[in-house]
């Protein structure tokens, strides 16, 4: 008797990702979603730059590569140019807040009927560590040695609370895969937010707190108490739309 198997939207390639990283969950619970909803067939993904760039092997349907930070024009235009498929970003915090910032505003607010799962692990994990829009206040990384200074590297942005101040989206949540509890319900978000574009509701994003231990300097494990101690207070978990 199967007890536990992958899901069939995964590949059978292995994931580079460091130990510890949350991006694998994550692509499961994508995955997952995939196979419930019954749409592999006509399901489209779009990579990012970051770590998940090489998402376009993991997952059993068409991918696309896009440029750093634009996701989800490539996404608008698949999506419009073929409404009958299932279209999904998926991108890091550099990505999707730094150098994508524009798109990932732009798109929200003309409500695209598309699906963004976005991975917020306070850092630029890819290129070694560097601070990142999403990094927090007194976080140290490469590029802030003392800590992340209001002063000077400006706040955290809270990008589910910024695309909530927009008329046009249909549902923003965040999430976390600390733990099984939250793993549980992160899965029921990246569904619902597959559900609204097969429902035609428009814009559904979905903000997964990650853990990156090896660029956070911590252990895996501590990496995902680390979530609950310093990422949540500063990002709540909730239903933004
Ligand atoms: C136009 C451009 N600028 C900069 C880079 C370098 N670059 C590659 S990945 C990355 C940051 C990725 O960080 P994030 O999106 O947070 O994803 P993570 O690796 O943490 O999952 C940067 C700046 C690039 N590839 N292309
Ligand atoms: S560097 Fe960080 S985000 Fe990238 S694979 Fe490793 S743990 Fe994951």
């Amino acid at each position: 008797m199967i007890v536990f198997e992958k899901p069939h939207a995964l590949t059978d390639t292995v994931l580079h990702y460091c130990p510890g990283c949350t991006h694998g969950i994550v692509h499961r619970l994508v995955a997952e979603a995939i196979d419930e909803l019954g749409i592999e067939g006509k399901t489209i993904g779009i990579a990012p730059v970051g770590c998940s760039v090489l998402a376009y092997n993991y997952f059993n349907c068409d991918m696309i590569e896009a440029a750093h930070g634009r996701a989800p024009a490539v996404a608008t235009g698949v999506k419009r140019a073929m409404p009958d498929n299932i279209v999904f970003a998926y991108q890091g915090d550099g990505d999707l807040a730094s150098i994508g910032m524009c798109e990932t505003v732009s798109t929200a607010a003309r409500g695209e009927n598309i699906t963004v799962i976005f991975i917020n692990n306070a850092i630029y994990g890819m290129t070694g560590g560097q601070m990142a829009p999403t990094s927090l206040i007194g976080q140290v990384t490469q590029t802030s040695p003392y800590g992340r200074d209001p002063k000077t590297q400006g706040y955290p942005i809270r990008v589910c609370e910024l695309l909530a101040t927009l008329d046009a989206p249909a549902y923003l949540e965040r999430v976390t895969v600390n733990n099984v509890k939250n793993v549980r319900n992160a899965k029921r978000a990246i569904k619902k937010a597959f559900q609204n574009q097969i429902d035609g509701k428009g814009f559904s994003f979905i903000e997964v707190l990650s853990a990156c231990p090896t660029n956070w300097g911590m252990t895996p494990q501590k990496a995902l108490q680390w979530i609950d101690e310093a990422m949540i207070p500063q990002y709540p978990l909730g239903v933004f739309r």
